[in-house]
């Protein structure tokens, strides 16, 4: 019950730290590596002088805290809410951010420094702490609010019984209480939220995966146009279909205005802002629960540690770098559907990739060999995927791809903190069942060598 109890500690009251906003001057890139946005693509994100009062629910995390700070640099007023539940997940798996990220407080005081914006951070669990964030969402009076406040690890939700209902409880509740405060704040303000590609499901259906609806003949010849089935593949992913339900229904009930973001696995560390200064420096997860494929195998690479590819690697995923997560949040929250209109699902990814080609493409880079593990997943060996991305092209965003160049920005990155890191942590942790955990019961975590 430790983790319960972290919990209670540190969301008993809502924090704010600092209040206000400054408009200041856009910085488009602050980097070694270049990051540029092609000018077809600010208008359509900027769009001038539509400045924004942005909430962000979960601005602490990995996706939130490069958002938060790209949306303050576009001239946005931005209120951060976390509970900092990922900072205690970190410390219940005896883990940590292989990047020494900084308290909210530090952050915050030093985006001020650097930028002259003001970000305002509030300590609020968004599944537990309704009436806070009743008040918060009447007190702001945002025009959005951007939810990444979710357990967003498949492998951990998948840990125990312990981890699969916590997860259950915290997403579901979070956007069920998201809705509701909305409602009763009486506030017109439009959701954004981070849905997943793993809402469609990873069986290959022959054809390109349409934006969240689908078109389809019931018996009978009758033509509909549905939300696309849903067939997770863990719990995680699960909530996410759940929470499309929700959106559904309380757009339909309610009238709310929601824009569900169905992203693909994020990669990278920095974006031009989070480079401004060592204490705005992103989370970069690294252990078999919360690290992602492509930057582990980067850090892996850069550790001399061969890359952990599960099954065949044959798994086919959608891939988005973290800087372009900021920009298409952005795009969101300037085309929000109208009061009435179903809600808006984008696919937000760049490309699609399968596993045992990204590791091969880090091997060449790094001179680390691929090591084929058992799979620690119930999950297809082979899958293919090919996935509209239509709607934010055509609304100006040009994706960044996997990038030999931007794969250094993070090797340099995992050089400068490799002696952060813990071995022990690096081989698969979960399970997705008994005989999977068999299957595994190989893998020693302790064989793990890197060089430092
Ligand atoms: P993260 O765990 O780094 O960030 C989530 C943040 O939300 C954390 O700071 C956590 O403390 C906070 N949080 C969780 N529950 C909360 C609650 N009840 N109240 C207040 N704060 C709470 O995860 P991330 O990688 O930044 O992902 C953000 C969102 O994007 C998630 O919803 C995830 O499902 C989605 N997403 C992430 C990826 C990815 O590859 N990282 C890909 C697709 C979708
Ligand atoms: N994989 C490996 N080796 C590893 C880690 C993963 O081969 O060391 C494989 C997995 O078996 C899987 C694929 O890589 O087939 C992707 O795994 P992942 O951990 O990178 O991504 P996933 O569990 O799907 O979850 C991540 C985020 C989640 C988000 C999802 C988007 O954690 O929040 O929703 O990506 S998507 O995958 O498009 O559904």
């Amino acid at each position: 019950m430790k983790f319960f109890f972290l919990l209670a500690t540190v969301t008993s009251t809502a924090t704010a730290f600092t209040t206000g906003f400054a408009p200041s001057v856009v910085t488009k890139s602050a980097s070694a590596f270049s990051f540029t946005l092609n000018a077809e693509a600010a208008a359509a994100t900027t769009n001038g002088t539509d400045k924004k009062k942005v909430i962000i629910l979960g601005g602490d995390g990995f996706c939130g805290w490069p958002t938060s700070l790209y949306l303050s640099d576009q001239g946005h007023d931005v209120v951060i809410v976390d509970n900092l539940s990922r900072r205690n997940i970190d410390t219940e798996l005896g883990c940590d951010s292989l990047t020494p990220i900084q308290s909210p407080s530090v952050r915050v005081q030093a985006w001020k420094e650097v930028s002259g914006k003001d970000i305002k951070f509030v300590n609020l669990d968004v599944a537990k702490e309704y009436d806070l964030l009743v008040q918060l969402i009447k007190e702001e009076q945002p025009d959005s609010i951007v939810h990444f406040a979710e357990q967003r690890a498949a492998p951990y939700s998948m840990k125990n019984s312990k981890c699969k209902r916590y997860t259950v409880d915290n997403n579901v509740s979070g956007s069920n209480n998201l809705c509701c405060a909305v409602i009763d704040s009486e506030v017109d303000a439009h959701i954004v939220h981070l849905g997943t590609m793993g809402v469609y499901g990873y069986g290959t259906s022959g054809g390109e995966i349409p934006e969240g609806y689908i078109d389809v003949i019931l018996p009978g010849g009758r033509e509909q146009n549905i939300l696309h089935p849903a067939y997770p593949g863990s719990v995680y992913h699960a909530t996410k279909c759940l929470d499309a339900l929700l959106w559904q229904f309380y757009q339909k009930n309610d009238n709310l205005r929601v824009t569900d973001l169905h992203q693909g696995i994020v990669w990278g560390t920095n974006t031009p802002q989070t480079i401004r200064d060592e204490r705005l420096i992103n989370r970069f997860d690294y252990d078999g629960d919360y690290g992602t494929v492509l930057n582990r195998f980067l850090m892996q690479g850069a550790m001399g540690v061969p890359l952990t590819v599960y099954g065949t690697g044959g798994q086919t995923r959608a891939f988005i770098h973290v800087t372009d997560t900021a920009r298409c949040i952005e795009i969101a929250i300037n085309n929000p559907p109208n009061a009435g209109e179903r809600v808006e699902i984008f696919n937000q990814i760049a490309e699609t990739r399968r596993v045992r080609d990204v590791a091969e493409m880090v091997a060449k880079q790094t001179g680390v060999e691929a090591n084929f593990l058992p799979n620690p997943r119930q999950e297809a060996a082979e899958n293919e995927l090919d996935v509209s991305n239509k709607k934010f092209c055509n609304l100006g965003l040009d994706p960044i791809t996997l990038d030999e160049e931007l794969f250094s920005e993070v090797t340099e990155v995992v050089n400068k903190y490799k002696h952060r890191c813990d071995p022990t942590k690096i081989l698969p942790a979960s399970f997705w069942n008994k005989k999977r955990a068999e299957e595994c019961a190989t893998l020693d975590p302790t064989s793990v060598k890197v060089e430092v």
